[in-house]
Parts: structure tokens; C-alpha cells; sequence
């Protein structure tokens, strides 16, 4: 059966996040993934990624698991607990479960910087995302092989 992928992403600064999941959809069908194998959901934050992530990853379901978000430091206080608990959390997931989640959360000091990071000026991090799981995807198919042999 082809890999299943989902894509969760963040509505705070949706700008971005939009911008950001283009990307990443784009990303996948340039590799030939197909539309109906990469599921979507919303968080309100990117401090919700890691607990949809936790139970995508249990549930087996999907070959990797991107997440995307934008935190900008100018517009929050507790910018550092909210981008660091996302970092961790997703970091979690993937090292409990060995089910590749992928960090495709902006953090930036201001909205300017995220959104050179998402294809309105050059590069775009939510392509990278996806790029990052489908090569997680391909190493652990051949880490499987490995360690069976
Ligand atoms: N969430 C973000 O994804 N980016 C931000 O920049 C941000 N700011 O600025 O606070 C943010 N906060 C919301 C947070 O992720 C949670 O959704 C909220 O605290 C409810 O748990």
C-alpha cells in the first residue's frame, strides 16, 4: 500500500502557515505523492502540533508526519515557551513512537523573516518539511531492510 502522510498545521498566523502548507503540498505531488495520500488538519497554535502529532503517530496510520507553524517573537511574550514546547513536544513524538515528525514550525523575531522563510520571497520551509519526510520515509525503509537482514 503507498505511504499515507498528514500535514498539521497551525491557523496563528495563517498568513504564514498558509503560505507554509502550499509548500509542503506542493513538495509532495512534485515527488509524486498523491493528493489523496496526504491528509490535512488545523491547530489553533503551534503549541497544539505536538498533541495531534502524539496521536497521529500512535495510531501507525501514516509514514511521516509534518507539522507547521509560525511563531514570531514580536507579537508574544512567551514566544520562547511556545516555540521551545513545540520543539520539544514534536522531538517527543517522533523519538517515543519512530514515527518521523517533522519540524516545519517557523520561529522568527519578526513577521517580515517568516515570510521570506515560506515562498513569498525565496525558499519556502513547508516544502522543506515535506521534502524531510519523504527522505525520514525513505531511510527507515532501508533501516528496516538492515536490520532484517
Ligand atoms: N501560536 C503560534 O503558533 N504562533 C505564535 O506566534 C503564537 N503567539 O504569538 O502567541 C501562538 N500562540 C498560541 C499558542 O500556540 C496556543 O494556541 C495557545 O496558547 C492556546 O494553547
Amino acid at each position: 500500500m503507498a505511504a499515507r502522510y498528514l500535514i498539521v498545521a497551525s491557523r496563528f498566523n495563517d498568513l504564514i502557515t498558509k503560505a507554509l502548507l502550499s509548500g509542503a503540498q506542493e513538495a509532495f505531488a512534485d515527488a509524486g505523492v498523491a493528493g489523496g495520500a496526504v491528509d490535512l488538519l488545523w491547530v489553533p497554535g503551534a503549541f497544539e502540533l505536538p498533541t495531534v502529532a502524539a496521536k497521529a503517530a500512535r495510531s501507525q496510520t501514516y509514514a511521516a508526519i509534518v507539522c507547521l507553524g509560525a511563531v514570531i517573537r514580536g507579537e508574544t511574550p512567551h514566544f520562547d515557551l511556545v516555540a521551545g514546547q513545540a520543539a520539544a513536544g514534536l522531538q517527543k513524538v517522533a523519538v517515543d513512537t519512530g514515527v518521523p515528525v517533522i519540524f516545519g514550525v517557523l520561529s522568527t523575531d519578526t513577521a517580515e523573516q517568516a515570510l521570506a522563510r515560506c515562498g513569498i520571497k525565496s525558499g519556502n520551509k513547508g516544502a522543506e518539511a515535506a521534502q524531510a519526510a519523504l527522505a525520514m520515509t525513505k531511510t527507515l525503509s532501508r533501516l528496516e531492510e538492515l536490520v532484517r537482514r
